[in-house]
Parts: C-alpha cells; structure tokens; sequence
C-alpha cells in the first residue's frame, strides 16, 4: 500500500565527476549603474558558493528551548564588497554562514519555546542605514527612536502573546530585554478537533511596528523547518538529507554602496522622503549573497524557496545554457507537501514576498550546462516595479518604468557532470525523481528523458535573457 505522499520513485544517480568551472567575468556596468552610488554594476557574479544555511541549523525537533538574539553583525555579502553591518539573529553553533539567522529544525506537535534577546543598542539602526537611520527614524513610534525588536514566525500557529504582532505588541522588545514565545506546532480546527502542523517552511522574522521594513532589510530573518511523520527529514522518499540534497533557499533583492554598507534609498523632501513606498534591490541574494553559485551532482534535489524580498515578487527559473529549463516539480508550498500524486511540472515559480515553495528539481542528465537560476520580471499584471521605491533605487531615473532589477540572476547552478550518462543506473538512496504522470520512471532512460526534459523546457521564448557577461 504506497503511502499518501508515496508519488516520488527513487532511481540512481550516476557517480561523481568533475567540477565545471568557467565562472563569468564580469558584470557590465551600465552607464545607468554608474550614476548611481549602488555597487551592483561593479560586483562579478557567480564568484561566492552558496552559503548552505542548514550549516548554521538548531535542532529543536525534540522540544528545544532556542535562545537567538538580535546583534549588529558584519558579512561579507560578496567577495568584491567590503563586509557589510547588518542586524542578525545568532545563537547557532555557526552564525558565520550568513547574515540570516539559524535554520531552527522543529518538529510538528512537538512546542519549542523561543527567546530572543535584543542585544541592539537603542541607536544601532545608524550603523545599518547610511542615510544617518532617517529612513529608520521616521515611522520609528519611540522618541527617541530606537532600535526593537519583535519577532514574528510566519506561517506559525500561535496564540497571540506569541504571535510577534506588531499591534498586540507595540513596545516590543528594547535594548537587553529578551522576548519568550511558544511555538506549538500545532493547533486546534474550528470544530474544537486537534490539528498538527504538517511539515513546511516557516520563517522568523522582524515586526517592528512602523520598521518591520527596515528591520528585515537590516538582516533580521531566518528560517523555520518544519518536520512530520512523513518529512522527517531522513524519508528516502524525499531528496536529502538537509544541507546536502535538501536545501533551503532564501532569495532577497537589496542595494549596497560601494563600501559594502547597505543602500536604503530615501526618497527627495518634496515627496515627503525620507520615506519610500517599497524597498527593491538591484543584486539578488541567495542565502546572503550575491549572486552565488551553487555546485549540484548529477541528482535530484529539493530545494525550499522563500521569496525573502521586502516587496519584489520574484519570478525564478533554472535555465540550461540554452535557455530551457530544467525540469522542476513542486511538491509543497505553505500549507505543506501537496497530496499524493500531484506535484506541479513548472517553468518557474511566481512567488509574491515571503511566499514558499518545495519543489524537486532533477540535474541527472546535466552534463556541464551552466545553470543559472534566474529572475525574471514576473508575468504582466504580477510585477510590482513601478513603485516609488523601485524608482529611488536609482536616484537619477524619474520613470520607473525605465529602469527595472529584471532578469538578473539570482545565481547559477553548475551541474557536475555525470560520469555515465547511457545506460541504466541502479537504484540508490540519496536521490529521487518524481514519477513522471505516465508512470515513466524519469532516469531509466537517459536519452528519453532528455528529449521530454527538452520539450518541458521548450517555454516559448519572450524576449532574450539580459545575463551578465
Ligand atoms: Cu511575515
């Protein structure tokens, strides 16, 4: 009797082979990035690997009391910027990894209790935001404004007094004062009937009344993964185990000067600035860098997205050289893994901010492709960027029209190639491939499975990538 969930069939991979390298070069900087006093057109992308967030992870799957706390912090988002000061969530036994805050690992039904202790001094937000904090200050509700925190688990099922609400919890929490939330992870149906939180991901982060905004651009966000009887994080029947064929991805738009320092655009007096209506970025990040690159063996991952971005809906595809895709399945969002049998074949994935998604992504087959995983302007109707705020993120643009962080990368992905791509492989745990619809079972016929990954990937073409060269 398969089991519920049971839509996923594992097959081999082919052994290890070698690293592919031929890195871009550069990044051409556009007379557009050169008037502004962004870095973005001087950064090389595909430098920096991809930090591997699950390096920093607490285990709370047994009911783990996690003490974080909210620290000026220094990263180096890019090895061509100096470090940059950030706010960010430590208390993991790696904190180094990212500017994001540990992978918390929790357990559905199982509490964990959470605290977290604000370790920022009151004037702290000047040291994150050049423009001497007067986007912090303004909607800041003390006086003088001060740097709080209040830390929301979105997605969680929480009473109220855990809940990080910005309106139950205006004072929020100040300097050295330390809030106490419970996280159950479970909660109770509308009939009065239990109900357990099934296995998705979750993710902390600020809410700050009047700076949620800013709190989040300075750093203060990490993820929560949800484990179940069924996700367990070691079930051969999902790709794993985390941090090596499981990874969660975190992908942020942001703008940072020339010193490394982080770029909060403000907007002129006469439009009543310092404030600006949504914050875009013109680099994305991927688990705190930019524009990283992630080597991937010739297997099947699951990768756990969370559109990161204070404003901007992302658009992301993984693309072949060639512009196909590669093939990719969603098989969970927020609510969870979906049910048996209907993981979603897709192109890309439309995600607005702090949206998730699970998806499986098969690199068997890849040879030598350089990936990239792209953004690209969301379909019309879905893209936010003629705001105000993606307008100031160049200063010298008055038409927000004219300038726009599209279909950059957010990353590459460079396959390694498979040591044997002809004949059948034998069965092995560590990978998996979803059960094509017809029952085919992706992997057994290479050259097949090719052809069919060719005709998914065979999205007609819009208009050409702008990639970096
Ligand atoms: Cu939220």
């Amino acid at each position: 009797m398969p089991t519920r969930r049971e839509f996923l069939k594992w097959t081999a991979a082919s052994g290890a082979g070698l690293a592919v390298g031929g890195l871009s070069t550069g990044y051409p900087q556009t007379a557009r990035a050169a008037r502004t006093r962004s870095a973005a057109g001087r950064l090389t992308p595909y430098l920096d690997p991809m930090p591997i967030l699950a390096e920093n992870a607490i285990d709370a799957t047994a009911g783990t009391t996690v003490h974080l706390s909210a620290n000026v912090i220094t990263r180096q988002v890019h090895s061509q910027l100096p470090a940059t000061t950030l706010f960010g969530y430590e208390g993991g036994p790696n904190d180094g990894t990212s500017y994001l805050g540990p992978v918390v690992l929790a357990q559905s039904g199982t509490p964990v209790t959470a605290h977290y202790t604000n370790q920022l001094a009151p004037s702290d937000y000047v040291k994150v935001f050049t423009n001497n904090g007067s986007s912090y200050a303004q909607f800041n509700p003390f006086t003088p404004p001060e740097a709080r925190i209040l830390t929301h688990l979105h997605g969680g099922l929480l009473t109220g007094d855990s809940d990080g609400n910005p309106y139950a919890s205006p004072d929020a929490f100040a300097s050295g004062q330390t809030q106490t939330a419970t996280y159950p992870n479970a909660g109770v149906n509308a009939d009065g009937s239990p109900y357990v939180h099934p296995a998705s991901l979750l993710w902390c982060h600020d809410h700050l009344l009047g700076d949620t905004r800013m709190n989040v651009v300075a750093g203060l966000a990490g993820a929560y993964l949800l484990r179940d009887r069924f996700d367990t994080g070691s079930n051969t029947l999902l790709p794993g185990p985390i941090g090596m064929y499981e990874l969660p991805l975190v992908v942020q738009d942001r703008q940072f000067n020339v010193d490394g320092s982080l770029l909060y655009p403000v907007a002129p007096p006469e439009l009543n600035g310092p404030w600006i209506g949504e914050y875009f970025g013109d680099v994305m990040l991927v688990n705190g860098k930019i524009w990283p690159t992630l080597q991937v063996e010739p297997a099947v991952y699951r990768f756990r997205v969370l559109n990161g971005c204070n404003a901007r809906i992302l658009s992301l595809r993984i693309v072949r050289a060639n512009d196909r895709a590669v093939p990719t399945y969603i098989i969970g969002a927020e609510g969870g893994l979906l049910p048996a049998g209907s993981p979603v074949a897709t192109h890309r994935l439309v995600m607005a901010p702090a949206e998730r998604f699970d998806v499986i992504c098969d690199f068997r087959g890849r040879r030598s492709d350089a990936l990239h995983q792209e953004h690209q302007a969301a379909e019309a109707g879905l893209h936010a960027g003629t705001g105000i705020g993606e307008r100031h993120a160049d200063h010298r643009e008055t038409d927000g029209l004219r300038w726009r962080a599209d279909d950059r990368p957010t990353g590459r992905v460079v396959a390694v190639p498979a040591g044997d791509e002809r004949g059948d492989r034998p069965d092995q745990p560590g990978t998996a491939a979803p059960q094509r619809r017809d029952g085919h079972r992706a992997g057994n016929h290479p050259e097949r499975d090719r052809r069919r990954d060719d005709e998914l990937g065979a999205e007609p073409q819009r208009k050409p990538l702008r990639r970096p060269r």
